[in-house]
């Protein structure tokens, strides 16, 4: 997938299209809660799977059972269409 910046009403329309991301700063933010560390390290360690096979990768924090995931396309400066993918699929991870 060639990643292209997503621009005004594109950007206006990605938040619905995935439920509980923010747009905050030209990246694309959302906060996950789990029971213990454990379950919010498999949860990473499914969603480093996916980002590798994209060759995209989040910028995160873990903090014992609390993930914060942060995505941009660094290389053009903004968030893009394989945000807006990526960001589904670990909404989809997360849901199941
Ligand atoms: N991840 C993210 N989030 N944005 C990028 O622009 C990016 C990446 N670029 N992972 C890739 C790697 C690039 O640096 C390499 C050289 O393909």
């Amino acid at each position: 997938m060639k990643p292209y910046l997503l621009q005004n009403e594109e950007l206006k329309e990605l938040i619905a299209k995935i439920p509980g991301w923010e747009i905050i700063s030209n990246s694309i933010e959302r906060e996950f809660k789990f029971d213990n560390f454990v379950e919010a390290f498999a949860f990473m360690t499914k969603i480093a799977l996916i980002c590798e096979k994209h060759n995209h990768h989040p910028n995160w924090e873990n903090v014992y059972s609390k993930v914060v995931i942060k995505l941009s396309t660094h290389d053009l400066g903004g968030i893009t269409n394989l945000d807006q993918t990526i960001a589904s699929e670990i909404n989809e991870i997360y849901e199941n």
